[in-house]
């Protein structure tokens, strides 16, 4: 074929800009975790070299290719070589990757005990000796478990751990590893701040976009294996044959990947869609209308997962609307999805605005009288904490009160009220404070990943939900560090006792570099992170001092919306005399509902932990905490705590740039930028205003604010995202 000077010409330009764009990808994220693939130690990559030259793989349906293409694909960019693949098993082969029915006898029996304990999900990785010969093997008694087997084999040797090392025997120990996607059908997404919606409705279900293969697979990467793919703030139009056929693609294509597809269910949806006069769950017209909904859903989603439900709250129809009661509503959907394996996860974030009790206590005081009588494919969903994803929250007292309930734990990712996707927030970090805190149900050592792997009560299923960060930005999650939270969720979601050191550590090995003069400083910097935002935001115990609506940006004044519970003077009720909300007996008697044991902690200032003091205390601006200075002074200094946190954060950032590309260096530095500025912006903003109450000046060490309170009230923000 012959080219013109001038299409040779544009052929090169094309080619160059190909490149560039993919470098650009590559840079900006798009490989997430799945990317770096340097094995810098020759030792440890002889030794991956010589036990990868001839891989026996067995079996061939969806999941298990794409297991092998996972494996092979791996393997060339970590190895530099392609390695030699067979479907049959001989003693040439230096490693086989089969499921336990495709092993020889002796080795099923040799391995019996480990089988036993992987179950469905679960994988082996270990060197066993086949005829005198050392071979390494990935096993599983599934097909998904060979799938996460491969994904971590290959973390593994990202990581440059040595074969010596590896001796894995794992099993999640969560059974539902579940994200929640509040997107809506015209693609916004609710709390979302990357981008829109990854869901191309206009498009499906003929025009898959190749992302949503990359979704399912960085999920499965990290053992996520459910999807809600809709608003919990539901719209009934999704449940309509023309989007359940959309949704069934959808479901086709994460299949392949051991993900289940779930929906939002709206509860008024037989009215909306169905056209009937009422959504009354013990009305027979709408117990068919349900039965007949989930009869085609699985026509469409044979192996669809269940409805997520939020009723009776924030506005949304539910089962009270016709006197009824969570479990009439929840029990309905469940008989419809009980012949095909279907599950109800009802949500417990009920709080009402004609009710004056303090909102923290309400889903306890709702929720726990009905322990024991949600039917068996009914989970219970509740937030990490009693209010609302606040920066730091005790946690839920629900979690240890309902025995004969299986309770999913529902933690954000999306950063709502942590400063979107502008600040950097390691959130395993919170994460892990609610998972590792003593209930003191059962005695002690009753802690909440107790509670939620179903260990403690000996539930049948458990769950752990995600709020997702996921959009369409080109990096996923808008800052790079988000999607450490993504991947720290699903690390914690299969393994809620990992520490989440652990977890910032295996992240920045797989996403940048395994250079310990990097990974060390930086896990620091993210550990430090979490206190960082509670300290510029809401020290000291305080919460939801956001500003209304968005919830961008401080509005501690903010006192005059419709529903009491939505002003932030609800939550600091300070006054000249002090700050913060009594839920001691004397005030709301929140502390009430935790273990005699914790209530006791809680409920004296000089007992509870400093962090929720003012949660459950209110408390003179003079008092005196336990280093001996006044609570107005430790409130203004925790404030300039958290500013200074973030410049040291910027430090270490500047420090690591030697690392990294200078691209992938400045995405972070100029997003510190927004994030120091806000956090000077919390500070200033709360302290002029709280300052009116209590009078006194700010203490040495504290860095004056720039403007004055009218100034900071002024600020309107009408186009913030999320809302
Ligand atoms: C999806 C908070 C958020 C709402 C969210 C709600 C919920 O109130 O601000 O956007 O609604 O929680 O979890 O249902």
């Amino acid at each position: 074929m012959n080219f013109s000077f001038s299409q040779l010409k544009m052929f090169f330009v094309f080619a160059l800009l190909s490149i560039a764009f993919s470098n650009s990808q590559t840079s900006a994220g798009y490989d997430l975790w799945l990317g770096n693939s340097e094995i810098r130690e020759p030792t440890i990559l002889l030794e991956y070299q010589n036990f990868t030259n001839s891989i026996f793989f067995s079996g061939g349906n969806s999941i298990l290719l794409n297991a092998q293409k996972e494996l092979v694909k791996g393997l060339k960019a970590i190895l530099g070589r392609e390695s030699d693949v067979q479907d049959f098993p001989n003693l040439l082969n230096t490693m086989w990757v089969a499921k336990k029915d495709g092993l020889n006898q002796e080795l099923q029996s040799a391995l019996k005990g480990n089988f036993e304990q992987i179950g469905k999900e679960g994988f082996i990785i270990k060197s066993v000796s086949v005829d005198g010969k050392n071979i390494l093997l990935i096993s599983a008694n599934e097909d998904i478990g060979i799938l996460y087997g491969v994904f971590k084999f290959l973390q593994l040797m990202k990581m440059q751990k040595s074969l010596d090392e590896i001796n894995l025997i794992e099993a999640p120990k969560i059974d539902l590893r579940m994200l929640n996607h509040w997107d809506n059908l015209d693609r916004t997404i609710e709390r979302g701040y990357a981008g829109f919606s990854l869901w191309n409705w206009q498009k499906l279900p003929e025009y898959k976009d190749p992302r949503y293969e990359d979704y399912a697979r960085a999920n499965a990467s990290i053992g996520i294996n459910a999807t809600a793919l809709t608003n919990v703030n539901a719209n009934a139009l999704v449940l309509t044959s023309a989007y359940l056929e959309k949704v069934a693609a959808l479901a086709d294509v994460f299949r392949p990947y051991g993900i289940k597809v779930y929906l939002t269910a709206r509860f008024s949806a037989p009215m909306e869609i169905g056209g009937l006069n009422t959504a009354d769950p013990l009305d027979k017209d709408v117990i068919e209308w349900w039965n007949n909904k989930v009869t085609e859903v699985y026509k469409y989603i044979p192996d669809f997962g269940g409805f997520l439900v939020k009723a009776n709250s924030e506005g949304q129809p539910g089962p009270q609307n016709y006197g009824r009661t969570h479990v009439d509503g929840a029990n309905m959907l469940a008989t419809a999805l009980k012949p095909f394996d279907g599950l109800v996860i009802w949500r417990a974030f009920v709080y009402s605005e004609t009710d004056a009790t303090d909102r923290a206590k309400q889903a306890f005081t709702e929720f726990v009288p009905y322990d024991g009588n949600f039917l068996d494919n009914v989970l219970v969903q509740v937030k990490n904490g009693p209010i609302d994803f606040q920066p730091r929250e005790p946690f839920h007292p629900m979690f240890g009160a309902m025995p004969n309930t299986p309770l999913v734990m529902e933690f954000q990712i999306t950063q709502e009220y942590l400063g979107f996707s502008s600040h950097l927030v390691f959130l395993p970090k919170l994460y892990e404070e609610v998972l590792y805190a003593e209930t003191y149900k059962k005695g002690k050592n009753a802690t909440v990943a107790k509670v939620i792997d179903g260990s403690l009560y000996n539930n049948k299923i458990s769950g752990m939900a995600g709020v997702a960060n996921i959009g369409t930005d080109l990096n996923w999650t808008g800052h790079p560090f988000a999607q450490a939270n993504w991947y720290g969720y699903g690390r914690l979601a299969w393994n809620p006792y990992l520490s989440s050191e652990t977890i910032a550590e295996e992240w920045l090995r797989l996403t940048y570099t395994n250079d310990s003069a990097f990974v060390e400083p930086i896990k620091a910097m993210m550990t430090v992170s979490r206190e960082a935002v509670v300290n510029y935001m809401t020290p000291l115990g305080l919460h939801h001092l956001m500003d209304t609506g968005h919830h961008y940006g401080p509005g501690p004044w903010v006192s005059d919306l419709s529903r009491p519970e939505w002003n932030p003077t609800y939550y600091h009720k300070a006054d000249k005399d002090g700050i913060g909300f009594d839920r001691t007996p004397s005030g709301s008697n929140a502390t009430s509902q935790y273990a005699p044991e914790i209530a006791k902690i809680f409920n004296a200032p000089e007992t509870c932990p400093e962090e929720y003091l003012l949660w459950f205390h209110h408390l003179p601006w003079d008092y005196k905490l336990k280093n001996g200075v006044i609570l107005w002074d430790a409130i203004a200094l925790k404030y300039q705590e958290g500013v200074e946190q973030v410049e040291e954060m910027i430090s270490i950032w500047d420090q690591a740039k030697k690392y990294i590309t200078y691209d992938q260096y400045n995405e972070v530095r100029m997003l510190m930028e927004i994030q120091l500025k806000e956090a000077k912006w919390w500070r200033n903003a709360c302290l002029l205003y709280f300052q009116t109450f209590s009078g006194r000046e700010f203490p040495p060490g504290m860095e004056l604010p720039a403007e004055n309170l009218e100034y900071y009230k002024s600020l309107k923000f009408p186009y913030a995202p999320g809302n």
